[in-house]
């Protein structure tokens, strides 16, 4: 089944939204095989952002990765990665529509709380990025049946 990896980045973790991403995630119907906390050093964050290296705000974003402990995780289930994304909302939060955690939370793009993968090529290399294989967690919820058809 379908992988993605989501973090809750240092101001959801300093504004205790930690909880309410697990809980909206859960609530939505998706199953969490993969849950850290961790400090970021900057070689993993130079890496997770390696496609905005050349963008003028890479510098402050990989700065503001490491300034304070993360929650990383890998929530599985039919069509998550996108499905992530809508519950993420658009990446400036003043534009994302309410609803979404950015929509409902933040205020300002480089503030937005929560990172998702944004594809499923995306999301394999970030997983395998953060997680060790052995850290992930493979495991058959019990309401499945009552999930999907
Ligand atoms: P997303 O996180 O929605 O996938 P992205 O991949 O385009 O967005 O950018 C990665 C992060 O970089 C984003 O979550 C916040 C930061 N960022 C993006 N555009 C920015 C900008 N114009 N100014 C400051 N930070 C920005
Ligand atoms: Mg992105």
């Amino acid at each position: 089944m379908e992988r993605t990896f989501v973090m809750v980045k240092p101001d959801g973790v300093q504004r205790n939204l930690v909880g309410e991403v697990i809980r909206r995630f859960e609530a939505k119907g998706f199953t969490l095989v993969g849950l850290k906390m961790m400090k970021v050093s900057r070689e993993l964050a130079e890496q997770h952002y390696d496609v905005h290296r050349e963008r003028p705000f890479f510098g402050s974003l990989v700065e503001f990765i490491c300034s304070a402990p993360v929650v990383a995780m890998v929530w599985e289930g039919d069509g998550v990665v996108a499905s992530a994304r809508k519950l993420i909302g658009a990446t400036n939060p003043l534009t994302s529509e309410p609803g979404t955690i950015r929509g409902d939370f933040g205020v300002s793009i480089g503030r937005n709380l929560i990172h998702g993968s944004d594809a499923i090529e995306t999301a394999q290399r970030e997983i395998s990025l953060w997680f060790a294989p052995e850290e992930l967690v493979s495991w058959e919820p019990a309401n499945k049946s009552w999930l999907y058809e």
